[in-house]
C-alpha cells in the first residue's frame, strides 16, 4: 500500500467506528484493524475523524455572468474547495445557441483541465433544444454527463414548453434535470415596480423575489415532472412553500429531489438590511426566518437530499455596481471553501450528525449523478479523504480562504471544529491551512446515466 491512515474514526451515513484506512493506486484498498505495511507512508489519525471528501455538485466558476465574469477560476475555485474538504465540484457548462451538449462541455473542460486542483464533473446549462439539439442530449450522456439544468429566470431562461421538453427527453436518455425555480415574469414585473417607485436599495432584490416567487415556481415545476412521473433536482431550495412541495412530492412516491445551500441556513432576509447588504444578493435570495426553520426541518426529516454552495462570488468593486440600483449587483456570493466545515461545525454543536453531514454533502450527491466512484469510504472507491479536527476553531475571514474574491459573507464566522488534512485519491492536497496540491491535477469524473426511479 501507499498510504495507511491509522487510529482515526471513520464516518459514514449510518455508521461511526474506529479503523484504518490503506490506500493504493489512489484507491482505498482496505479498511480494517491494524493496517500494516512497512512500505506504506503511515499518517496517524488519533482523535481524529476520517470523512469522505465532500461533493459540491453546484459552483460557478469563471463564469460570465451580470456583466463580467465570476471572481475565481477553475484553479482558485478548486483549491478552495479542496481546503474546505470538498475534492468534486460540479460546475455549470453554459450552452451557446446553435451549440451542441458535447460541444458546450468540451468547451468548458478545455478551461478546466488545466486548472483544476479537485476532481471536477459538469451539468449543462440548457438554453437551446431546436431541431436536433435536444437529441444530443443523449449524446452528453454517453460522454459521462448526465445531468442538466434548466434556468427559469435569466435572459438565457428557458419557456415553460422548453422546460416540459427536456424533462421529457431526459427521462428516456438516462439524464436527471436540476431547476432553478423562480418566476421570472413575476421578478421582472417587481423589479420595474421598484425602480420606478425610487426603491433602489438591496432589500428591494428579497423584495423583488420574496418567498412565493420561488415557492410558486417549485410547485410548477414539480407539477411537471409529476405529470411525466420522472425525477426532478430542484436546486438551491430556500424557501418553506417549496419545502413542502418536496416533502408531499416525496411522501406520494415521487423522485423529487432537492439541494439547498449554507447561506440560506444561516443568514435570512435581514441581511438586506445591512450596509453592505449588496454583497448578500443571490438568487434565489435569503428567505425568512420560517423558510430557514422549514429547511433545517427538512434536513432533520431527510426531505433535502443534498447541500451545495452556488458559489459565484464577485468582487467588491463589482457588488458596488449596485449601490445605487439593486439590478446593477451581479448576483452571487462565495462557499466553496466553507459549505464542509459549516455542515460539520453544525454536527460538532449537536444540531445535525455526523453521519447526516456526510449523507447529504458525500453520499447523496454522489449517488444521485452518478458518481460511482465518490461520496463514501468503501473499499474500492478514490480515495478522497478529510481528516477532521473536532477541536479546531477557526474564524473565517477573507485573508485565510484560498479562493480569488476580496470579501466575504462568511466573514468573522466562528466555526466549530475544522479539517486539518484532505486528500485527493490519496495524494496530500490540503494540509493544516496551506494548500499543497497542484494545478491541473484535478481529473474530469465521467458519470453513470441517472436511474429513474417511477413511483
Ligand atoms: N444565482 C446566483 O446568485 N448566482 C449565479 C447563478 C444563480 O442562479
Ligand atoms: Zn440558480
Ligand atoms: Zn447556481
Amino acid at each position: 500500500m501507499g498510504l495507511i491512515i491509522k487510529n482515526g474514526t471513520i464516518v459514514t451515513p449510518t455508521q461511526t467506528y474506529k479503523a484504518d484506512i490503506g490506500v493504493e493506486n489512489e484507491k482505498i484498498v482496505a479498511i480494517g484493524e491494524n493496517l500494516c505495511d512497512n512500505n506504506a507512508k503511515t499518517v496517524d489519525a488519533s482523535g481524529k475523524l476520517v470523512l469522505p471528501g465532500a461533493i459540491d455538485a453546484h459552483t460557478h466558476l469563471e463564469m460570465p455572468f451580470g456583466g463580467t465574469i465570476s471572481a475565481d477560476d477553475y484553479f482558485a475555485g478548486t483549491r478552495a474547495a479542496v481546503c474546505g474538504g470538498t475534492t468534486t465540484v460540479f460546475d455549470f457548462a453554459l450552452q451557446d445557441f446553435d451549440e451542441s451538449m458535447v460541444d458546450t462541455i468540451k468547451r468548458r473542460d478545455a478551461l478546466c483541465a488545466p486548472k483544476a486542483a479537485s476532481d471536477y464533473a459538469f451539468h449543462i446549462g440548457v438554453k437551446d433544444v431546436h431541431g436536433d439539439l435536444i437529441n444530443t442530449m443523449k449524446d452528453a450522456v454517453d460522454y459521462g454527463v448526465s445531468s442538466f439544468k434548466v434556468f427559469m429566470v435569466y435572459d438565457f431562461g428557458v419557456t415553460d414548453g422548453v422546460f416540459y421538453q427536456v424533462l421529457e427527453k431526459a427521462k428516456s436518455c438516462g439524464a436527471l434535470i436540476g431547476v432553478h425555480a423562480e418566476n421570472n415574469d413575476m421578478v421582472n414585473m417587481l423589479c420595474k415596480k421598484f425602480i420606478s417607485e425610487g426603491k433602489t436599495d438591496a432589500w428591494y432584490h428579497y423584495a423583488s423575489r420574496p418567498e412565493w416567487v420561488e415557492g410558486e415556481a417549485d410547485e410548477r415545476a414539480i407539477q411537471w415532472a409529476k405529470s411525466l412521473n420522472t425525477s426532478l433536482y430542484i436546486v438551491h431550495l430556500a424557501n418553506k412553500q417549496g419545502v413542502e412541495a418536496v416533502t408531499k412530492a416525496k411522501q406520494e412516491g415521487y423522485a423529487i429531489y432537492a439541494e439547498t445551500c449554507p447561506q440560506y441556513l444561516e443568514f435570512t432576509s435581514d441581511v438586506y438590511k445591512r450596509d453592505d447588504a449588496r454583497n448578500f444578493v443571490c438568487s434565489p435570495p435569503m428567505k425568512g426566518k420560517e423558510s430557514q426553520d422549514a429547511l433545517w426541518a427538512a434536513i432533520k426529516r431527510g426531505d433535502i437530499d443534498t447541500i451545495a454552495t452556488d458559489h459565484c462570488p464577485f468582487q467588491q468593486h463589482e457588488k458596488d455596481w449596485g449601490k445605487d440600483d439593486f439590478t446593477k449587483i451581479p448576483n452571487g456570493c462565495a462557499g466553496i471553501e466553507n459549505m464542509y466545515p459549516y455542515m460539520l461545525g453544525k454536527a460538532n454543536d449537536g444540531v445535525i450528525s455526523f453521519n447526516k453531514v456526510v449523507e447529504i454533502c458525500c453520499a447523496n450527491p454522489a449517488s444521485i449523478f452518478g458518481c460511482t466512484s465518490k461520496g463514501s469510504l468503501d473499499i474500492g472507491k478514490d480515495a478522497d479523504i478529510v481528516l477532521y479536527d473536532k477541536d479546531k476553531n477557526f474564524t473565517i475571514s477573507v485573508d485565510n480562504m484560498h479562493s480569488d474574491y476580496d470579501h466575504t459573507i462568511w466573514e468573522g464566522k466562528a466555526i466549530h471544529g475544522y479539517p486539518v488534512q484532505t486528500y485527493l485519491r490519496g495524494h496530500l492536497v490540503y494540509d493544516n491551512g496551506e494548500f499543497v496540491g497542484e494545478k491541473g491535477m484535478g481529473k474530469f469524473i465521467k458519470r453513470a446515466p441517472h436511474r429513474h426511479k417511477t413511483k
